[in-house]
């Protein structure tokens, strides 16, 4: 028997062998080479989407959202309006439960400036088959420059547990390719491999 006041009977005084010191050895050097990847990864890695952040009521980005999408709106799909903003101009995108609104309509090598943010609590934007990934936060606005590189058909997923309908809460993007996008019926066949990428002027 042994308690918190009777040491257990064992080797755990002896020293330690050399395996073991390898291994601790292994491990710390591991771990210091992971936290020198930290400030490497914000200052080489590109990872950090540093756009423009800014404070934003619910309610007003929520207005502005729907402003935008009264201006551009060019179609429908599945009840949710498909909204191509002018080249270069700026995309309003919020997330709510459970749905991204509006469908954005993009054109490919044009840069926009991108604004996310949510009306209720937070969810987490991860564009497909882009490694794209942000946590969208209500009260802010995310803007970041974007640049689609590929024509194609997106997805945006909420990965950031937000209820009930969590699973169901999928967005979707259209890149069009700058020339043909006139016309282009929004069910045209699309290339399926797509890049874009953030930009962090
Ligand atoms: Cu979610």
């Amino acid at each position: 028997m042994h308690s918190g006041i009777v040491s257990p009977p064992g080797i755990w005084w002896k020293p330690a062998g050399r395996q073991e010191k390898i291994w601790v050895t292994i491990a710390l050097v591991w771990c210091l080479i992971m936290f020198a990847m930290m400030p490497l990864w914000h200052l080489r890695g590109g990872q950090n989407p540093t756009g423009v952040r800014s404070k934003v009521e619910p309610a007003a980005f929520v207005a502005r959202v729907n402003r935008f999408v009264d201006e551009y709106k060019v179609g429908e799909e599945q009840g949710l309006p498909v909204v191509a903003p002018p080249p270069g101009g700026h995309v309003y995108l919020l997330a709510r439960m459970w749905q991204w609104y509006p469908v954005l309509k993009l054109q490919k090598g044009v840069t926009y400036t991108f604004h996310v943010s949510s009306s209720d609590l937070n969810h987490g934007f991860s564009l497909n088959p882009v490694n794209i990934n942000l946590q969208i936060v209500p009260g802010y606005d995310y803007a970041l420059k974007m640049t689609p590189t590929e024509a194609g058909d997106l997805r945006i997923i909420c990965n950031e547990f937000c209820g009930i309908g969590h699973h169901i809460m999928i967005g979707k993007v259209l890149v069009t390719d700058g020339a043909s996008s006139a016309g282009a019926a929004p069910d045209a066949p699309a290339p399926n491999v797509l890049t874009a990428e953030v930009r962090h002027d």
